[in-house]
């Protein structure tokens, strides 16, 4: 297991490279290069740039976060086939720097979506929320606008500003979608994809759907146990497998959490796994809170034991932190709340390690 944090590169991010050096127990970042155009090629020699800068900070760069899927993929258009090339290029690309592990998604329209990016926690830190009616009552473009302006002059991950003035007739496009075109239009993506990430090595995560309900009307495919299933067996490779994400499937209080990673960690096919605690207030609607067990909905314990007993020998991240001790950062990723994450995550890991023996 390696412990790693998302990092934001180009001078996007408060958070420096000195700094997550040290995070003890950190090895490495997550990344990308977020000023590429959704769709377009990630050119080598950015790619060999970003690399020695991380490495000359003294950490590895081994996980991508992400290379976002161009809408016509999700859309199954034609133009789709162009998208996909440029994907297998960067996925060449990627190999060459050393990547090991490419996180992705495959929700359509938007990424993550939450109301509020600063809502007021009873300890006075703000954490990003979710309520499922808040959001129904704004239309799509109030709620870009809105999370934009929340952001700080910080990028968003996903919201690509030229996703943005597509975003409502994106939406009316899926209504006439089925949901079995949705998994063809995966499906179509992973049988091209998934012998380029065998041939260059990197296995391909994708990350679940955040919230992982219906919004808009818009497909949702990694969102539960079945659907999960239904994924893996989509395309059975081993470079086809998971990001795991313990909040964002914790968002559906149906999931049980410790219970799908046992079952998917126990397949080898999840690469990387997204620690983090949520607070659900009541059905669809929640705050995320501190990494800890008692702050929030999810065990920790048995998340973590999940991963360990079963074999879990990927990357692991703090997920999205609070702001706190007056911290000024992009929503959910400043330092220091990741870093505690962290460092309580290692102290479970190695609590459960050094007590009980790997299955
Ligand atoms: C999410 C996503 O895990 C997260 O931090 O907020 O932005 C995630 O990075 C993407 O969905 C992965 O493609
Ligand atoms: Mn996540």
């Amino acid at each position: 297991m390696k412990m790693i944090i998302r990092w934001f590169s180009g001078g996007d991010d408060s958070v420096t490279l000195e700094q997550i050096r040290q995070i003890p127990g950190v090895s490495g970042v997550a990344t990308m290069l977020s000023d590429i155009p959704v769709g377009e090629i990630w050119p080598q020699t950015r790619l060999e740039a970003l690399r020695d800068e991380i490495h000359a900070a003294g950490l590895e760069l081994e996980v991508i976060e992400s290379v976002n899927i161009h809408e016509d993929i999700k859309k199954g258009l034609p133009s789709r086939d162009k998208y996909i090339k440029n994907y297998c290029k960067t996925i060449e690309n990627l190999s060459k720097i050393g990547v090991k592990c490419l996180c992705y998604n495959f929700m359509p329209v938007m990424d993550w979506a939450r109301s509020n990016l600063a809502y007021t926690l009873e300890d006075g830190s703000t954490a990003m929320a979710y309520d499922h009616d808040e959001i129904l009552k704004m239309n799509p473009s109030m709620i870009a606008e809105k999370m934009l302006s929340d952001s700080k002059g910080y990028s968003l991950p996903g919201w690509e500003p030229e996703r943005l003035k597509l975003m409502s007739a994106d939406i009316d496009f899926y209504q006439n979608m089925t949901m079995e075109q949705y998994w063809e239009n995966l499906k179509y993506f992973l049988d091209a994809v998934i012998p380029y990430a065998e041939k260059y090595d990197i296995k391909m995560a994708i990350h679940p759907d955040d919230p992982p309900f219906s919004i808009y009307g818009l497909p949702k495919t990694i969102n539960n146990v079945e659907n999960i299933r239904k994924f893996l067996s989509l395309n059975s490779s081993p470079y086809n497998g998971l990001t795991l994400c313990a909040g964002s499937l914790g968002a559906d209080m149906n999931n049980d959490v410790p219970a799908i990673v046992s079952e998917f960690a126990s397949t080898g096919r999840v690469y990387f796994a997204h620690i983090r605690n949520i607070k659900h207030l009541e059905e669809k609607v929640f705050t995320e809170t501190a990494h800890l067990s008692t702050c929030g909905d999810l065990d920790m314990f048995k998340v973590v034991k999940a991963f360990h007993d079963n074999g879990f020998d990927g990357y692991i991240r703090s997920d999205h932190g609070r702001m706190i001790w007056g911290e000024q950062a992009r929503p959910g990723y400043g330092l220091y709340d990741r870093a505690i994450g962290a460092n309580y995550l290692l102290g479970l890991w190695e609590a459960i390690d050094k007590s009980s023996p790997k299955k």
